[in-house]
Formats: structure tokens, C-alpha cells, sequence
């Protein structure tokens, strides 16, 4: 079965998809390793690896080339975070065939206007385009793919921009109606309340696609037990991890006056020649090299 088929198949039946975001190869390798379903191909991620703000300051292209270079190393599928779908309904329909041909079985669209500001920044910039805008914008995504499995995963920023609920739930149902394969409904509320209230209410066909970020203490196994939910997206923790070694190992070295103490608790370089695929390339070496 195909890494595309076997996604849409994970997320219309069974249990819970985790997905763990990545901003390179090799944190998509990591998380691989680590045993989670699915790459999350973040904007947020991409964007702090580059130190710009999560706010279409990068271009399509330079994500569009990382979501190629991680679907090469990883055999789960990979979700690209194509936020708003870089302009409007035409600029969707050029872009989702070159996700699919880049090797990713998903996009994750998202109804706010372009460009857009980053989600969980407090007091962002958030404004959303018009229900029939972003109705025409998932059209023009499902009409664009070529393989009937590659999904389209609609999401709504009504909560994220304080519209309420029936806001919320209006645009859910009017996407679900252009097509939309699964809706992520996106919270920046400490608590899981605004959530969990959406998720009882929401009477839709599809499955709903969380990123419990600024809400940690939802768990997996309640997720599960709500029955609606098919993907649960961990957004920012391979570059928070990331962030926080680097800072700590950076310190401990200005401190110590050289890499000595820190040297026995990182990660081997044998380790790291390893994640590179060495093992691949030997054996290239002995079948080829003469
Ligand atoms: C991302 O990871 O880029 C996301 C999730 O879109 S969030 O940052 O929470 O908006
Ligand atoms: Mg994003």
C-alpha cells in the first residue's frame, strides 16, 4: 500500500495518528526513530530555523524543498503545513501538485488571510478570509491532486481569532462540504474546554485534527476516548527541544572553558555519522566502487 494510502486509511479508521513536527531531515528522521506515525512538516519550525518570524516570511519554495528532502528519508507520511496555500484558490491549485510530487501525503490549509501572523503568538494578527473564500481555496486543493488518497486537511483559525463557536462549527461544516478530508480545529486556550466543547458539538462525516500545544494536559488515551479525533499533531516540540539543548550545552562550554565536561553526555559522533546513513553508503561502496 502507499505511504499516501496508508495515511488516508489511519486517519479515516482505527486508532489515533500522532504526528511530531520537524523542521529538517534529520528531526523527521529522529522522530521516525521514535516511533510516531507521521511527519508534521511545521511552517512554525521551518520558520524559527531560519530565525524569522512564522508569518509567510520564508517562501513556498524554500518549504516546499524541505518537505521533499524530509519525505526522502522517512517512510511515514509527511504532512506539509502549507498555512494559507500561499495566496488565493489559483495559488493553491499550483501548489498542491507540487507537495504531492515532493512526496507528501498530506496539507494542512489553513483559513486565515495572506500573509498570515503566527497562531499561538499572543495579541497576533489574525484575521480570517470569508467561508466561500476558503470553500473555493479546498476545491481548488482536492481538484489539484492527482492521487485520490493525497488528503486535505481543512483548518479553522475561528477560535485562535476569538469568533466563538458557532463560528467555528459554521466553517468546519462548510468545509467539510468543499471537500475537506479531515478539519483541524486550533485553540491557543490553556485549557482543552473550547476544544472539547467544539468536539462534542461537531456532527461532521470527517475526523478532527488537534495540536495540543498551549493545552498539554489533554493526553492521547483521552483523545482517543473522544472517538472523533483521527490525528493528534505535537506542533514545535523537535525545535523547543532542540532550542533548549543547544542553549544548555552552549552554556556549560563558555562556563567550563572547553568541551570536556559536556562531551560525555551528548550524543556520540558515531551516533550522529549513523543518522546521516552511513550504512547505506557502504554498502554502495561494496557493491559499486572499484
Ligand atoms: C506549525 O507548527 O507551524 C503550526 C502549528 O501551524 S501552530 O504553530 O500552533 O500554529
Ligand atoms: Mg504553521
Amino acid at each position: 500500500m502507499s505511504r499516501n494510502a496508508r495515511f488516508r486509511q489511519q486517519l479515516q479508521h482505527a486508532t489515533l495518528m500522532h504526528a511530531m513536527s520537524a523542521h529538517n531531515p534529520l528531526s523527521a528522521r529522529l522522530a521516525a526513530d521514535a516511533g510516531f506515525d507521521a511527519i508534521w512538516g511545521s511552517g512554525f519550525e521551518l520558520s524559527a530555523s531560519y530565525a524569522v518570524p512564522d508569518a509567510n516570511i520564508l517562501s513556498a519554495g524554500l518549504h516546499l524543498d524541505m518537505m521533499r528532502a524530509i519525505a526522502a528519508v522517512v517512510d511515514i507520511p509527511v504532512i506539509a503545513d502549507i498555512d494559507t496555500g500561499f495566496g488565493n484558490a489559483i495559488n493553491v491549485a499550483y501548489a498542491v501538485p507540487q507537495y504531492e510530487a515532493a512526496g507528501v501525503s498530506a496539507v494542512v490549509m489553513e483559513d486565515k488571510t495572506f500573509p498570515k501572523d503566527t497562531s499561538l503568538r499572543a495579541d497576533g494578527r489574525q484575521e480570517l478570509v470569508r467561508t466561500e473564500e476558503f470553500q473555493g481555496k479546498i476545491e481548488a486543493a482536492c481538484a489539484a491532486r492527482r492521487d485520490p488518497d493525497f488528503c486535505v486537511i481543512a483548518r479553522t483559525e475561528a477560535l485562535i481569532a476569538g469568533l466563538g463557536q458557532a463560528e467555528a462549527l459554521a466553517r468546519a461544516t462548510a468545509y467539510e462540504a468543499a471537500g475537506a478530508d479531515a478539519i483541524l480545529i486550533h485553540s491557543k486556550q490553556t485549557t482543552p474546554d473550547e476544544v472539547l466543547a467544539f468536539i462534542a458539538a461537531w456532527q461532521g462525516r470527517v475526523p478532527l485534527v488537534l495540536v495540543p500545544t498551549a493545552y498539554p494536559q489533554l493526553r492521547e488515551a483521552d483523545i482517543q476516548a473522544l472517538g472523533k479525533v483521527g490525528l493528534v499533531i505535537y506542533g514545535n516540540h523537535a525545535i523547543r527541544a532542540a532550542v533548549g539543548a543547544m542553549r544548555d550545552v552552549f552554556a556549560r562550554i563558555r562556563q567550563d572553558g572547553g568541551i570536556h565536561a559536556v562531551d560525555a553526555a551528548l550524543p556520540t559522533v558515531r551516533d550522529i555519522i549513523a543518522l546521516q546513513g552511513d550504512a547505506g553508503m557502504r554498502e554502495l561502496e561494496r557493491k559499486f566502487l572499484r
